[in-house]
This record gives C-alpha cells, structure tokens and sequence, in this order.
C-alpha cells in the first residue's frame, strides 16, 4: 500500500509558519502519544533548531501510561523538554512548563524594564490536538477542532493572558516520506485524509497490529476468536462479530473499516501505545528530530 500524502496547500503553511518564527519565544510541538517516533515532523525540528522547545506527547490518555514514561525519559535523557498531556485537562502543567521555557527571556526583558510578552507557536502533525490545546488554556472554544485532518486553515494569533500568546497553526506533515510504515500509522491516527488510503487494507494493517500487542482487546472489541486470523479474514471476522451484514449476509466491509478506525482513534480498544522507545537513540538524531525507528512492540 503506497501513500500519496503531501497536500498542495501544505507547502504554503510551511512557510507562513517559517515567517512567524521570528516572533516566538517558545515552540511547542505535539506528537500522538500513541506514536511519538511517527507522528514528529522532522522539517519541524529542523525549523525550529535554536529555539526553546517543548515536546508533549499529547492524547496521553489513549496510549499505554508505561509506554509514555518510558517516552519520557527517552526524550529528556537527549535533552529535550517532553511531558504527557491529554490536551483538555493539562492546561495549568503546560502553562508551568512554557513559563519556564521563557524564563530567561522574561528575565532579560525585565533587567530592561520591560515586562515582556511570551509568544509561543503550537505546531505538529495533523489531528494531534494542537488547537484543543489552545482551547483548553484559552478556556473557551476559540479555535476549531474537529476529529479530522486540516482543520485548522491558517495561522491564528490567540490571546491566553496579559503576557502569553500563543499561535494556533495547520497541521504539517513533510514533503517526502521515505518511511511508509510511518505514513501507515498516521493514517490510523487520522494526521492523512482517509480518502488518500485504501481503506481495508489500512483497517488490515491496523488490526495486525493491535492484535499483535494487545490480542485479548481486540479480540474482545470485535468478537471474534481467532487471534492469528490475518488478511480479509479479519475483515470477516469483525464484519460477522459485529453484525456489519448486507442483505445475504454479505460483508459490509466500507462500514466495518470505519468503525474499527473510529474506535482505535476515539481509544475505544484501551490505551494502546503503538511504538516504544528503541533501547538508544543516538543524541546528534534526536535533537534534529528523528532518531532510530522504534522498536515495535509494547
Ligand atoms: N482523547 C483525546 N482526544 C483529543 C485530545 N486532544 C485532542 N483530541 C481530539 O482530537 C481531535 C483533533 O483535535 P484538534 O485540536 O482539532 O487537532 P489539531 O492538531 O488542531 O488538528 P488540525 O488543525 O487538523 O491540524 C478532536 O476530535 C479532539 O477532540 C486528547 O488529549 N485526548
Ligand atoms: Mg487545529
């Protein structure tokens, strides 16, 4: 399955994006919690090189706790400021987190008298959470979210408090993707427009690996006994434990394939972590952005 990913309007965000740079004190990056290793742009990382940077693994509370420590600690052992978040409830620890981000800056500013602004972009992947975060902070729904990639259009400038601001921004992926196991787990996530996917053999995909890390959820979610079940079979087995049936008893596999991505992306088969961190990632790859792929399973 070959993903033909890269919407036109996504060179063009880049760059107004690249244009605010300048103007913030802080870069706030947000990964899928459920992928930190797929779901980072490394043109972002590329981007912004310099700048004070926070990682959140966001939607922390779809992904296997244990497996987002182990992330963590990963992160910050390269020296990268990282933090779970389930972008709804983290507010007042992200705000604790941006304060210190800025605090040298805010420090200089007022040695000059000055009672400085922190300006903070908000980037990351499609769908990863970006402006339910600002809302969260902003305390009302003042950006548009939606479970869908390309919600956000344009770059929107939100006013958190007398000194934050922070920049609400689309969704980026990256031009050229060598690594199609990466594209794959974007799409599960909803970060790639469904209609750019062949959708079974995704919904395949998806379910061989999640029966491969957490057989008894899948097992259970979809009714069906067989855990080496593979290929269209397991379209089968979900379509016939589900009752997704035509007239005739015919697979009605477009809605089985919507339901099973519905449910892994709203959490509905557990907190289930798609990536763990590899035993070591070299410190040179990680700072700019990508280390060593992960190891697979939880
Ligand atoms: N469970 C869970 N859902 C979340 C969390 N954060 C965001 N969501 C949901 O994820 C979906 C996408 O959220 P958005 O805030 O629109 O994502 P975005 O990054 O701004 O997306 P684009 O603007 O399309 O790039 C929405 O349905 C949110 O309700 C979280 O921490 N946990
Ligand atoms: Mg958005």
């Amino acid at each position: 399955m070959q993903i033909n990913w890269y919407p036109g309007h996504m060179a063009k965000a880049k760059r107004l994006l690249a244009d605010q740079l300048g103007r913030c004190d802080v870069v706030i990056e947000l990964c899928d919690a459920r992928l930190p290793y797929s779901s980072r742009n490394p043109d972002l990382a590329r981007m912004t090189n310099g700048k004070k940077r926070i990682l959140l693994l966001n939607k922390a509370d779809l992904a296997d706790p244990n497996v987002t420590s182990a992330w963590i600690r990963r992160f910050r052992e390269q020296g990268l400021e990282a933090a779970p978040c389930t972008a709804k409830s983290s507010g007042k620890d992200i705000l604790r987190l941006i304060d210190k981000a800025a605090e040298e800056a805010v420090q200089r500013a007022a040695q000059k008298g000055v009672h400085k602004t922190v300006r903070c972009m908000v980037a990351g992947v499609p769908n990863v959470g970006k402006s339910t975060l600002i809302n969260s902070l902003h305390g009302s729904s003042i950006a548009k979210t939606g479970d869908k990639p390309g919600v956000t259009r344009a770059n929107q400038w939100v006013v958190i408090g007398p000194y934050l601001q922070l920049l609400d921004s689309p969704g980026l992926l990256w031009p050229r993707l060598d690594d199609q196991r990466a594209a794959k787990r974007l799409c599960y996530i909803g970060s790639v427009k469904d209609d750019v996917v062949d959708l079974p053999m995704l919904t395949i995909e998806l379910l061989t690996e999640l029966l491969e890390i957490r057989p008894e959820n899948i097992l259970e979610r979809f009714r069906f006994s067989d855990p080496a079940l593979r290929g269209e079979a397991l379209l089968e087995a979900v379509c016939r434990g589900r009752g997704f049936l035509l007239k005739g008893g015919i697979c009605d596999y477009d809605r089985c394939c919507q339901v099973v991505l519905d449910e892994f992306r709203a959490g509905k088969c557990g907190r289930i972590s798609l990536e763990v961190p590899p035993r070591r990632i070299p410190l040179k790859s990680s700072l700019t952005g990508k280390g060593e792929s992960p190891d697979d399973k939880t």
